[in-house]
C-alpha cells in the first residue's frame, strides 16, 4: 500500500515535471536586457526559451527607425548549446533593439501591408504602409495592384509610398507588395564554398474597394516597364517615358 503511495507520488510529480516542461516549450523565443549590478555601464543580453541544437541568430538594428530596409544584423549564429544563454553588453553603445531568430524555420522576410486596411474602401492617393522584419538585408519592396507593377519603395522612404488608386478601375482590387532579400551565399558547384547569392521573396496583401469619381479607365502605360519610374520617389529626374 505505502508502495503503491509512493509510486502515485512519483507519478504525480513526473506528470507535473512534463508539464512545466510543456509550459517552457511553449514560451516563445525572447531576448531580456539587464543592467549588470557589478558594473553600470554593462549590460547583460539573455536570449531565452530556445531549443538546444536549433540554430539561432541574435541580432542588433538602429533603434528607432522602422524603415524597413534598416534590417536586423546578426552578430552571433549558433546551434543552441542550452535554453538560454548570456551576452554582456557595454550600456554606452548608441541604442539598439536587440532580438533573437531560429534560424531552422527562416522562410525569408516577415511582410504586412499595415495599411490600408484589408476590406476598407480607398480613394484618390493612398498612403500604402508596408512592414518589413527580416535578418537579411533587402533588395527590393515592389508594390502591386494586381498585375500591375505600381512602385518600387527603396531604402529611406520608412516603408510608405503613395498609390494613385485614380490608375484603376472602381471596385475590388488587390493591392500586394513582393519583398526580395539579398539573400545568403549557398554553395551551387559542391566544392564546399559558398559562391552565389541565394535569395528570399515573401509576399503580402490586402483586398480593398477602390471609389474615385473620376478614374482612367485606360491605364496601359502602368504596363509598361518605364512607367514604373514615374511612380518612384523623387527624385523624377528619374523619368524616362519611351
Ligand atoms: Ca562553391
Amino acid at each position: 500500500m505505502e508502495r503503491q503511495k509512493e509510486i502515485m507520488k512519483m507519478a504525480s510529480r513526473v506528470l507535473s515535471l512534463l508539464t512545466m516542461a510543456v509550459a517552457l516549450q511553449a514560451q516563445p523565443l525572447s531576448v531580456a536586457i539587464t543592467q549588470n549590478p557589478e558594473n553600470l555601464h554593462h549590460f547583460f543580453l539573455d536570449v531565452l526559451n530556445m531549443t538546444p541544437g536549433v540554430t539561432y541568430g541574435v541580432g542588433q538594428k538602429v533603434s528607432p527607425d522602422e524603415d524597413p530596409f534598416n534590417t536586423w544584423a546578426l552578430f552571433d549564429v549558433f546551434p543552441a548549446p542550452a535554453p538560454a544563454i548570456r551576452y554582456e553588453g557595454t550600456a554606452s553603445a548608441a541604442q539598439r533593439t536587440h532580438a533573437a531568430v531560429n534560424l531552422d524555420d527562416y522562410t525569408g522576410p516577415q511582410v504586412r501591408i499595415v495599411s490600408p486596411e484589408s476590406g476598407s474602401t480607398v480613394s484618390g492617393d493612398v498612403p500604402v504602409q508596408v512592414h518589413v522584419a527580416d535578418v537579411v538585408p533587402l533588395h527590393t519592396i515592389e508594390v502591386f495592384v494586381g498585375d500591375t507593377l505600381v512602385a518600387n519603395i527603396t531604402a529611406g522612404q520608412g516603408g510608405t509610398m503613395n498609390l494613385p488608386s485614380y490608375w484603376f478601375p472602381n471596385g475590388e482590387q488587390q493591392i500586394w507588395v513582393r519583398v526580395v532579400n539579398q539573400g545568403i551565399d549557398v554553395d551551387t558547384d559542391g566544392d564546399g564554398l559558398a559562391d552565389t547569392p541565394s535569395t528570399f521573396a515573401s509576399w503580402g496583401s490586402v483586398t480593398v474597394t477602390f471609389d474615385n469619381d473620376v478614374y482612367i479607365e485606360n491605364f496601359s502605360p502602368l504596363y509598361s516597364g518605364y512607367g514604373i519610374s514615374y511612380f518612384a520617389t523623387s527624385p523624377r529626374s528619374s523619368i524616362r517615358w519611351e
